[in-house]
């Protein structure tokens, strides 16, 4: 009989780096140790409500939010979600195809990421000139039927380009654990690429990742939250134990400026053209911004993607 007791997960909450915020250095430093940063309150409640309302409203459109809440309320009709059949649905995102292209029209969505706070924050990381991808997620996670959380992974596989990318993720109202937001790997950035097998749920792959990791730290995230960390620090969602809440959450990619940059991280993501994504924009300023920077695009490159054998 294997005697054998895997170690326990520890699950510490995440370190609040607010107050080093003025001190660009210390920041840095906390990121080289860690590998992650958590922000409590960096951007204005207003802000991330503005969004989480115009997604909401598209949530409304296509008839699965629950009677009798208001503009913020989050209760979704499970059994009307559960008649999209699995076919029609993203299941990385959490809703149907159609419901995800409207969501990615919405103007809103795409001018949080350039919100002057975080563009602030990446100065001070990268110390350079920011470049921040077009290609923004939303997850709209819901209790559909054929869900499961976000397996742990790297972004770097599904993002590629410089490693000097930062992922930030910003819950659009709040999301306490029960509700499955992100938890970060500690330290793991500093494995580098890691090799990954195939797995359900957002992104399709999962970081192999080693029994003796367990630093996982969590942290009960409100409005206004953000979690920021680079693109080799393994991470994942927790499951959602509140079914009939749906969690809404922005995936945002940042780097460099001067560092190349995968071409699919200017493209939507979604199959529509930026002009349909455009089409009923209420100002210019945002359309197309990367072509102010002289970026220098590379190919995707799929040995990244290939499962490889397991490390331990
Ligand atoms: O929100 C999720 O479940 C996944 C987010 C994620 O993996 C990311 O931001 O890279």
């Amino acid at each position: 009989m294997n005697t054998a007791v895997a170690p326990k997960e520890s699950k510490a909450t995440m370190i609040d780096s607010s107050p080093l915020l003025d001190d660009p250095q210390a920041l840095r430093e906390r990121a080289e140790s860690d590998g992650y940063l958590f922000f409590k309150q960096l951007l204005p409640k207003e802000d991330v409500h503005a969004v989480r309302r115009d997604l909401l409203a598209v949530v409304e459109k296509h008839g699965w939010r629950g009677p009798g809440q208001n503009a913020e309320g989050g209760v979704i009709d499970l059994d009307a979600l559960n008649q999209v059949p699995e076919e029609e649905m993203r299941l990385d995102i959490g809703v149907s195809i159609a419901a995800y292209k409207d969501a990615q029209k919405v103007e809103s969505v795409h001018r949080l990421p350039q919100h002057p706070r975080l563009l602030a924050l990446y100065e001070k990381l990268f110390q350079s000139e920011v470049l921040v991808h077009a290609r923004h997620i939303v997850r709209m996670i819901t209790g559909h039927r054929s869900m499961v959380p976000t397996p742990p992974h790297q972004d770097f596989p599904l993002i590629q380009g410089t490693s000097k990318t930062w992922t930030a993720w910003i819950p659009l109202g709040d999301c306490p654990r029960t509700m499955g937001g992100l938890t970060v790997l500690r330290g793991t950035h500093k494995l580098g690429y890691v090799p990954i097998q195939p797995s359900k749920g957002a992104g399709s792959i999962a970081a192999q990742t080693c029994p003796w990791e367990t630093d996982w730290v969590e942290v009960e995230y409100e409005a206004g939250d953000v979690l920021t960390f680079p693109s080799f620090t393994i991470h994942k969602g927790l499951r959602c134990q509140q079914k009939e809440m749906i969690r809404l959450s922005l995936d945002v990619r940042y780097q460099p400026a001067d560092e190349p940059i995968e071409e699919g991280s200017l493209n939507p993501h979604t199959e529509l053209s930026w002009e349909e994504i455009y089409a009923g924009w209420q100002r210019d300023d945002l359309k197309y911004y990367w072509r102010k920077h002289e970026v220098e695009l590379i190919p995707r490159d799929e040995k990244y993607l290939q499962p490889s054998r397991r490390i331990c």
